[in-house]
């Protein structure tokens, strides 16, 4: 990939196509090509095609999914599947048919088995029963991964795969339903506050273990692997670190500075109890995260109270 190379950006709105923009630019890749929601439906292969073949990308970031915390994906499982489906089944194949020199695919590490040995080795693949909360979203992910792996063996495309661990940071979304639990506590820990309210609901038992990655980490392993990495094997990307979300509730609330006391829900799921990513794979090719999660949540609370938080 060459700084002047015409990278196609798929989802550069959301959280993780926004920073892997901001990584792409402060590398000097700035041939940048990105389409709105309105101008171009990535679920319509036709469209899809059409773009592809008028604005002929060298290279292409697969960042566009429908996205959401565990309720978002319990209560619309159609939209999970079907959408990202669509989404990757018509962008690998136009990304195939247009001689593009290398795509990357974002998966997620809930695509392993609910009860796959910790932390989790890219071999767990399909190796067990998925998580029910999210196994829409899953096996939506598994076909994107077993799409650019035939797509690399039948047609030649260099399609790589990474599978990144929860992810957060600025851009993400903090609707209280639809968002994942960091910010969503961002969120219900600045209402609190405001509202002089003694008490956050934090939902399920909080006991289940999850592993956060900063999306700017996240965003600068996607270009070191577009840099580095040519294998069809997926590899993970996460910090190797996990807690609780009774820890994590209380680290937000020190950063907060919410004083009062936390309810934990048992009528919310808790999800898989836990998903840590090993990341051997990833740290063996020199590559490792750099924002740690105090850090990161700081900088979030204050991206959320400068741009969401007034509105
Ligand atoms: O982030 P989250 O929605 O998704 O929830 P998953 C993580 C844990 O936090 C669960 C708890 O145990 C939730 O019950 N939690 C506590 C909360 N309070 C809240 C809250 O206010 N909001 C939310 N959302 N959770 C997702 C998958 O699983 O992981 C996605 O559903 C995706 O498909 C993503 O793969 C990375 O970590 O359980």
């Amino acid at each position: 990939m060459e700084t002047n190379s015409r990278i196609f950006v798929a989802g550069h709105r959301g959280l993780v196509g926004s920073a892997i923009c901001r990584s792409l630019r402060r590398q000097g890749f700035d041939n940048l090509i990105s389409r709105e929601l309105d101008e171009l439906d990535l679920r319509d292969p036709a469209a899809t095609r059409r773009f592809f073949a008028a604005e002929q990308p060298e290279f292409v970031v697969l960042a566009a999914a429908k996205v959401g915390g565990i309720l978002a994906n319990a209560t619309f499982p159609a939209d999970f599947i079907f959408d990202n489906l669509a989404i990757e089944t018509s962008v690998i194949d136009a990304a195939a048919r247009e001689g593009v020199r290398k795509l990357l695919f974002l998966g997620s590490s809930c695509i392993y088995p609910r009860l796959a040995p910790q932390p989790i080795r890219e071999e767990s693949l399909l190796t067990g029963p998925l998580e029910p909360t999210n196994e829409w979203y899953a096996i939506a992910k598994i076909a994107g991964i077993k799409l650019a792996q035939a797509y690399r063996a039948q047609h030649g495309l260099n399609a790589i795969s990474l599978m990144p661990t929860n992810l957060y940071g600025p851009g993400d979304n903090f609707d209280p339903q639809s968002s994942h639990v960091l910010p969503a506590l961002i969120r219900k820990m600045h209402d609190a506050v405001r509202a002089g309210a003694g008490e956050v609901v934090v939902w399920g038992s909080g006991t289940p273990r999850r592993e956060f990655l900063h999306v700017d980490d996240l965003a600068d392993a996607a270009v070191f692997l577009m840099l580095h990495y040519d294998s069809g094997e997926i590899v993970n990307v996460g910090t190797g670190v996990d807690l609780t979300i009774r820890e994590l509730a209380e680290t937000i609330a020190r950063a907060a500075g919410f004083t009062g006391k936390l309810a934990f829900d048992a009528s919310k799921p808790d999800g898989t109890p836990r998903k840590l990513l090993d990341v051997s794979r990833l740290t063996a090719l020199g590559w490792k995260p750099k924002v740690a999660l105090v850090d990161g949540i700081a900088e979030t609370w204050r991206w959320y109270l400068a741009n969401i938080a007034h509105e």
